[in-house]
Order: C-alpha cells, then structure tokens, then sequence
C-alpha cells in the first residue's frame, strides 16, 4: 500500500553537506520526493514539533539542536514509505544502528543522528501537515 512519510535531514545532516547523499538513498530505495523544502526552526516551532517528548529530560538540548541551522524536510511515498525510511535510517542511537543505514554511516552521538522519520501513520500526517500545504506534495 502506498504511503506516505515525513522525513528530517536535521541541522548536523545539512551542515556536513549529506543531502545529496541521503536523497540518493530515498531515490535508490524507490522512495519518491513529493515535496521538500529547507527551513529554519524556532524555539517554538521546535517544540511544537517534537511535543511527544517534552517531559523527557533531553527536551530542552533537542531543541536548542534542532534550531541551530537550516533543515531539510521532505515528504517521501512508496509502499511502506515509513517503515522503509525507518530502516534506511537505522535505530535512533547510531551505535546501535544496522551497518549500511544513514545513522550508523554518519550519526555522532544519539541527539546529532542526521535524519528524523515518522514512526506511524498518524505521525506521519501531522508531520507532513506541519510542514506541507497539500499543493506543495506532488504524487506520481
Ligand atoms: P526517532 O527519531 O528514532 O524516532 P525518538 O522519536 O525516540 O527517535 O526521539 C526523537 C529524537 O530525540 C531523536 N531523533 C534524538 O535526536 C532525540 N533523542 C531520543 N532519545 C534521546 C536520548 N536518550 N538522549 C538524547 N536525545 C535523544
């Protein structure tokens, strides 16, 4: 079944200069790009977006790292879109994470782990709708 997911090339991801890299994975993968754009957090949208997780202890330094540079945010589609971004992206901790994935090739430290994707369908839709209006996602 298609889906669709949203991911995050965080601010650590952008500044190493690792877009190219990881969009040819999408595109590899048979991710398609329906819609990306490059942003720059604030404080308030950072906690906003990452709300689920305000009453854990590494809430604040999460979001001071999240606006500290540009993102890149784009919405991927393909069967399965958010478990195989998931799987390309490997386990949150980088040390933990499967040879071969983004995280385990260029992830420093469990806060600078390059990429965020959903984790379930209805994640998914809110994240995209936080970033995306429906004309700026392209289906094919
Ligand atoms: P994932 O991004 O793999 O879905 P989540 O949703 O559990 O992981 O965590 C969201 C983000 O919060 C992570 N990408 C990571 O940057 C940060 N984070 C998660 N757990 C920790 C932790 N124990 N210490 C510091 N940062 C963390």
């Amino acid at each position: 079944m298609s889906e669709r997911t949203l991911s995050i090339i965080k601010p650590d991801g952008v500044a190493r200069g690792l877009v190219g890299e990881i969009y040819r994975r999408f595109e590899a993968s048979g991710l398609r790009i329906i819609g990306a754009r490059m942003t720059r957090l604030d404080t308030q949208k950072a906690r906003a977006f990452y709300q689920a997780h305000r009453q854990r202890p590494f809430y604040d330094d999460l979001v001071a790292y999240m606006t500290s540079g540009p993102i890149m945010a784009q919405v991927l589609e393909g069967d399965n879109a958010i478990q195989r971004n998931r799987e390309l992206m490997g386990a949150t901790n980088p040390a933990q994470a499967a040879v071969g994935t983004v995280r385990a090739d260029y992830g420093e430290s469990i806060e600078r782990n390059v990429v965020h994707g959903s984790d379930g369908p209805g994640a998914a839709r809110e994240e995209i709708d936080f970033f995306f209006r429906p004309d700026d996602l392209h289906s094919r």
